[in-house]
């Protein structure tokens, strides 16, 4: 036991009357909710890189949090797992994700990177032995060191890619060898910052093959998790070519990867690409291509991806909604991929935004459970397209232009407007809360 979190008890269920901070107030993990415990619904995890790499940095300055586990020692990166693993059990959170560049050291070559990487997810084996917790997803960072500033398989230079490619093998390897139930690919720079340097049929050419590659890869090692996609719009870069779930599935089509890759949508990504986030689940859902959550939430006038901590559970009723929409998770999970303030130093900080995100995430998958138990919304909108169940609806899909103009014009069809309902169908979601 290291002494990072101590005075902190486990965080338990205590309902809504509790009188600590250090408790559940909606997350009961053994309580049934649409059939599942909620443990299994949301699947919740814990992203390595938010809680244990980032310094607390934003571009006007530099690190603000002191964790003794910070330095680029094996020693160091064993301790920072030690710390991680103990808060995974004070939080009873059962998954955790990470990049091969949050857990090891980077090292002066691909040899030194592979055999780091293979050291210290030996070292997570062990704990996860020892503690019964799951690999929600794996992935590589190729886009924090500067060998990957112009990208990773967009890259102009083959070299940089030869070196991206070698390091995903590497990192779905240890995802592979860690039970992982995913393996995410999230295009951190492959984009472009101008047009005017930029060869952008190449480079989406080079990120469909890479992604070909990956997919080959997986099958090729007899890998069972799914590949997911991380769609974002932009940051780091001014434009990413996994801009949003429509962008992603006109690639996955161009290259034969339909059947082959889902979607890992992260709330703030949503925003940035200008859709709610429920909008953006509702497209993987209605394309077949649902996988995982990454669940945060941006500051709304800041413009950035600012990465907060979830806590506005109308929103989350919505965005759960459409996941049980969908049959709920199966490999996928509700991902934290949310950091402190950096004036959050306290090691209480860090497990209480944790506490408060679950609370409001099981809150949310419950409102959603009652309004989808409840029906009243889903008969609303059968109700409104219920002439297209009709025989005059689906013929008029099998028709033509001019025997549907025929038709129009022997019977006299004239459409009848009729409400849409928004605001009376607004106020039935808000009696779910
Ligand atoms: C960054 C992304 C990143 C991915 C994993 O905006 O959310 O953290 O989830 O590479
Ligand atoms: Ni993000
Ligand atoms: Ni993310």
């Amino acid at each position: 036991m290291t002494d990072f979190f101590k005075g902190i008890p486990a965080i338990r269920y205590e309902g809504p009357d509790s009188g600590t901070d250090f408790a559940f107030r909606h997350y009961s993990p053994d309580e049934v909710v649409a059939g599942r415990r909620m443990e299994d619904h949301l699947r919740f995890s814990i992203a390595y890189w938010h809680s244990f790499a980032w310094p607390g940095g934003d571009p006007f300055g530099g690190q603000t949090f002191e964790r003794p586990w910070f330095g680029d020692t094996m020693a160091l990166a064993r301790l920072k797992a030690d710390v991680a693993f103990e808060m995974f059990e004070i939080l009873g959170v059962p998954y955790y994700c990470f990049h091969d560049a949050d857990v090891r050291p980077e090292g002066g070559s691909f040899a030194e990177n592979t055999a780091r990487l293979n050291e210290i997810t030996d070292y997570f084996a062990e704990k996860m032995q020892a503690t019964g917790k799951k690999l929600l997803w794996g992935t590589a960072n190729l886009f924090s060191h500067r060998r990957f500033m112009a990208g990773a398989a967009t890259n102009p230079d083959p070299e940089a890619f030869a070196f991206s490619a070698a390091t995903i093998k590497t990192c779905m390897d240890a995802t592979m060898k860690l039970g992982g139930e995913n393996y995410v690919l999230w295009g951190g720079r492959e984009g472009y910052e101008t047009l005017l340097n930029t060869d952008m049929g190449r480079e989406r050419a080079q990120a469909g093959r890479m992604l070909q590659m990956v997919v080959d890869y997986k099958h090729k090692i007899g890998f069972k998790g799914a590949i997911l996609i991380e769609p974002k719009p932009q940051e780091p870069t001014k434009h990413q070519y996994d801009y949003d779930v429509a962008t992603v599935y006109g690639l996955l089509k161009d290259f034969g990867l339909e059947g082959e890759v889902r979607m890992n949508i992260e709330q703030g990504h949503a925003i940035l690409a200008g859709h709610s986030f429920e909008h953006e689940l509702a497209v993987a859902r209605e394309l077949g291509i649902f996988g995982s959550i990454d669940m945060n939430r941006n500051d709304y006038q800041s413009g950035w991806d600012t990465d907060q901590f979830p806590n506005n559970v109308p929103e989350m009723m919505l965005a759960y909604y459409e996941v049980l929409r969908a049959g709920g998770f199966t490999t996928g999970g509700t991902n934290f991929d949310a950091k402190l303030r950096r004036q959050s130093l306290d090691p209480a900080d860090l497990i209480l935004a944790h506490v408060g995100a679950m609370d409001a995430c099981a809150a949310g998958l419950k409102a959603a459970a009652r309004m989808l138990e409840d029906g009243k919304l889903e008969a609303a909108r059968a109700e409104r397209y219920a002439g297209w169940d009709g025989p005059r609806g689906k013929a008029l899909l099998a028709s033509d232009l001019s025997a549907i103009a025929a038709m129009v014009e022997k019977e006299g069809i004239n459409p009848e407007p009729r409400s849409g309902r928004q605001e009376r169908l607004e106020n039935l979601v808000n009696r779910y809360l």
